[in-house]
């Protein structure tokens, strides 16, 4: 009989051959998939990340446990429920430029999707130009970018500035989001919102189209 806290273990040692099968398990059990992505993905990398800093874990051990999680959140995120619907908008996300974290940018895509909105997902260290860009072309309500990285909040700051200068700021809205970031940083760019987590995101997300569209 699997168990949560045997996924848990799995993704902190890293049995990458394990992971589909007890992520499949739980399914089958009937464990919704946004517990098992945060009562039991996002926990284990919590406890690697804790690992991490207390140096017992280097960063390929990191990266195994990373890749195990994959195993198991690429099985969960497509059986997550549409979360409550909330105002569908066009909303453009990526982790920023010079940041490969992904798993928090993922989990917040598959959410938000389920809410309805369209997302144009640009991936990973994605050039702040690129994000802009995008946003102007398909017209987006919303740029949502992620990082996990203090060098790299300097990007978020840069995108708020380079919708200013566009004459873009308010049309478009920001939010931001990731380890790195806070509800002080994000009102200290002048991002219009800030989300602890995915779940967050999709509040936050729908808010700021509430009235925008
Ligand atoms: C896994 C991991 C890695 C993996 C990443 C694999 C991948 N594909 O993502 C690997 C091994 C590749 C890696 C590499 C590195 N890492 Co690393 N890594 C981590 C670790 C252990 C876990 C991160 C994670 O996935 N958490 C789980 C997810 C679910 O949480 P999350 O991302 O925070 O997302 C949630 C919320 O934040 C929110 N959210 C996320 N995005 C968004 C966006 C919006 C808009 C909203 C509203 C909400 C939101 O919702 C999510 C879900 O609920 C953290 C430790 C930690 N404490 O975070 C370090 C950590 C982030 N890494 C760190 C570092 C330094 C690095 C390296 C530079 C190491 C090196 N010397 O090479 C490189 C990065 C290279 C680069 N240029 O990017 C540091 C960053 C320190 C800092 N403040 O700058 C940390 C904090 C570890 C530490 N304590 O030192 N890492």
């Amino acid at each position: 009989m699997a168990n949560m806290d045997a996924l848990i273990d799995i993704v902190v040692k890293g049995k990458i051959k394990e992971a589909k099968g007890a992520t499949q398990a739980l399914l089958d059990q009937g464990v919704s998939a946004k517990e098992i992505i945060f009562n039991g993905l996002s926990e284990a990398m919590k406890i690697v990340g804790e690992k991490y800093e207390k140096k017992e874990y280097f960063l390929p051990q990191v990266l195994l446990s990373a890749q195990t999680l994959y195993q198991g959140l690429n099985l969960a995120l497509p059986k997550l429920d549409a979360a409550s619907a909330g105002a569908a908008g066009k909303v453009v996300l990526c982790v920023v430029e010079g940041d490969v974290h992904d798993i928090g940018k993922n989990i917040v895509k598959a959410l938000m999707t389920g809410a309805g909105n369209t997302i144009f997902d640009l991936g990973r260290d994605v050039p702040l130009k690129d994000i802009v860009q995008k946003a102007k072309d398909e017209n987006a309500h919303i740029i949502a970018t992620s990082t996990l990285m203090t060098p790299t909040l300097a990007g978020m700051k840069e995108i708020e500035k380079m919708l200013a200068e566009g004459g873009l700021k308010g049309k478009i809205k920001t939010m931001v989001g990731g380890g790195a970031t806070s509800a002080d940083f994000a009102k200290s760019i002048g991002a219009d919102g800030w989300g602890y987590d995915a779940n967050e995101a999709v509040a936050v997300a729908t808010k700021l189209l509430i009235g925008h569209k």
